[in-house]
Order: structure tokens, then C-alpha cells, then sequence
């Protein structure tokens, strides 16, 4: 009999998909009518979980699964597993390290100057047809440059680094800051978000979630200031949400570009309307390349744990 594998969220990448299929029986959690009647039955059968970055499982769910040799995350971010439990039962979590830091870079980059440039409207004045009706160049304001700019990054990970290797070579002075210092990085270290942030045009979040929820409030978006962009690749909750609406509602920031949020899908109504905001559906990893590496990841970390070996992406084993 094929080993059981519980998958809680879609994986995107058709051959994935089918080399999954032909190794184990997939038990596609997110598309089940009653999950809780489902687990009950089914839970103690299941010998591995594919979840993504976001989503993560929850303990209870665990609870109900003794026989989960490994819980296998899609993604870097391993915030929504509870490792110290993991770590209690042997049981290895692991990530896709490594797969997505370039295109959350991009992304990050790409945010950051749809924001200084206002695209997204540029683009709505052009396809709602704006463009013919108020042909004058005062139509649209002037936007802000990025190249030059003083981007300060919040975790300097790998792709904390990835995204200050791009914004070096627009010219950008990049700092940083983290939980500590980093022998490794040249850039400059400020010890305390709170200077970061009075002293950057541009904030670019990247930490992990785990030790910093809502590290960016009205403090912090008060002390980027008027000219300032905040740019969020990492976790929404790392922003208190409520403070970025009403300062993106009160011109108190210039803009931001996030691809995550507090409560996906939803996002709050300030920031859908203004202009000076770019949004994306949590898609910076979403790129045929990445996903496809993050599934080869996972199909190995899967294979390694059935076989009784330690994963070699484990972080709790
Ligand atoms: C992924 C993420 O898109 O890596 C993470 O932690 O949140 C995302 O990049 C997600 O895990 C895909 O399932």
C-alpha cells in the first residue's frame, strides 16, 4: 500500500502533482466537504502532511495524526507549525530553503518601485481610457524616484540579502536591522526598527513572523514619514494592520507595495483604495521556476522521512 500523504493546500505545478500521485495516495484536505469528520476517520492513518508557508497545521490537527513521520512545508516560513511540539515527538518540519529567496526578491524590488511610480494607476488612467479624456501631463502627479533611495531592510535573511544585493545596484544605501548583528553583512546595522525607519526612504520587511508580530505600527509608520514606502514580502502580521490603513488613508506614508496581509484574502478596505498602495494575492514565490523547485523539495523531504532518514531541510530534527 502507497504511504498516506495529507495535502492542505493545492500545489500548483501539474508534474508535481502527478509524481505525488504516482507515490503515494493524496488526500487533498482543502478541497473535503466535513475536514473535521475526515480527520477523525482518516487522521490516524496519515503518514506525511504537505502544507504551505501560511497555512501551516495546527497542534490539534497533529494531535489527531500519530502516525506523521513529517510535516513537509511548502515554503521558508514555518510560523504556523508549532516546532517546539514538533520538535518534542521527533517529528521533522521542513522548508524549501533556499527555492524562493530570488523571486521574493524581484518581488520586493518590483513592489517597492510600483509604489514610487505609482503603476498601478498609471495603468488604470491608461485602460479606463483616463488617458484620451485629460491628455494634459498634469493629469497624472509626478512620481518619486527609486534609484538612490535609502532602503532600510527588516531581517536580513536570505532574502533580507537578496533584496539588498538588487537595491545596491539601483544605487540604493542599504541598512538593516535584526535580531543582532551579522559578521557576514556589510551593510550598515541599526539595533532598533524605530532609527530604521527615521532614517530610510523605503522599508522592505523580511523577517520571519514568529518573534515579531506587529513590530511595524503607527510609531514605526510615523517615523518613515510622508516620503516614506513600506514594502511586505514576509508575513502580514508583522504589521499592525489597523495602523498601516489609517497612515496609507492619511497620507502620514507615501505608499506601500504588500503581497501579504493579516487575514488572507482579506484586505482592508483603505488599503484596496488608495492609489499610492500596489497589492498582490501572496504570490511572491508563485513563479513556475520556484514552485516547481519547492515541489522537487518537498517530494524529497517526503522521500527521505518514509524512508526512515532524517530530511535534509528538517528544522526540528
Ligand atoms: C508560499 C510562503 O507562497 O514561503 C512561504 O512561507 O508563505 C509563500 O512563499 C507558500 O508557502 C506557498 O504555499
Amino acid at each position: 500500500m502507497k504511504p498516506q500523504v495529507l495535502q492542505l493546500n493545492p500545489i500548483l505545478v501539474p508534474a508535481i502533482n502527478e509524481r505525488l500521485a504516482s507515490l503515494y495516495t493524496v488526500h487533498r484536505f482543502f478541497e473535503l466537504a466535513d475536514r473535521e469528520a475526515w480527520l477523525r476517520e482518516h487522521g490516524p492513518s496519515m503518514d506525511a502532511v504537505i502544507t504551505g508557508g501560511h497555512t501551516g497545521i495546527s497542534r490539534a490537527m497533529l494531535e489527531q495524526m500519530p502516525r506523521v513521520k513529517v510535516v513537509a512545508v511548502n515554503g521558508v516560513g514555518t510560523d504556523a507549525v508549532d516546532l517546539e511540539y514538533c520538535r518534542a515527538r521527533a517529528l521533522p518540519v521542513t522548508a524549501t530553503l533556499g527555492a524562493l529567496t530570488e523571486d521574493v526578491a524581484d518581488l520586493a524590488i518590483g513592489l517597492l518601485i510600483s509604489a514610487c511610480r505609482n503603476l498601478c494607476a498609471g495603468d488604470r488612467f491608461v485602460r479606463d481610457g483616463q488617458w484620451e479624456l485629460h491628455p494634459q501631463p498634469s493629469a497624472i502627479p509626478l512620481a518619486r524616484r527609486f534609484s538612490g533611495m535609502k532602503v532600510g531592510i527588516v531581517g536580513m535573511g536570505r532574502v533580507g540579502r537578496a533584496v539588498a544585493t538588487r537595491a545596491a545596484a539601483f544605487g540604493c544605501p542599504i541598512a538593516y536591522t535584526d535580531l543582532h548583528r551579522m559578521d557576514d553583512v556589510a551593510h550598515r546595522f541599526v539595533p532598533h526598527l524605530l532609527d530604521l525607519a527615521r532614517e530610510s526612504d523605503a522599508l522592505v520587511l523580511c523577517a520571519a513572523a514568529d518573534q515579531a508580530e506587529g513590530i511595524v505600527d503607527a510609531a514605526v509608520l510615523d517615523a518613515l514619514g510622508p516620503r516614506g514606502f513600506l514594502v511586505n514580502v514576509a508575513r502580514g502580521r508583522l504589521v499592525n494592520e489597523a495602523d498601516l490603513a489609517a497612515a496609507v488613508a492619511a497620507g502620514s506614508i507615501a505608499g506601500a507595495g504588500l503581497d501579504v496581509f493579516v487575514d488572507e484574502p482579506r484586505v482592508p478596505a483603505a488599503l484596496r483604495r488608495s492609489d499610492c498602495v500596489t497589492l498582490q494575492a501572496h504570490r511572491a514565490s508563485a513563479t513556475w521556476e520556484t514552485r516547481t523547485a519547492m515541489g522537487e523539495m518537498v517530494l524529497a523531504s517526503l522521500a527521505q522521512a518514509l524512508a526512515g532518514e532524517r530530511p535534509a531541510m528538517s528544522l526540528t530534527t
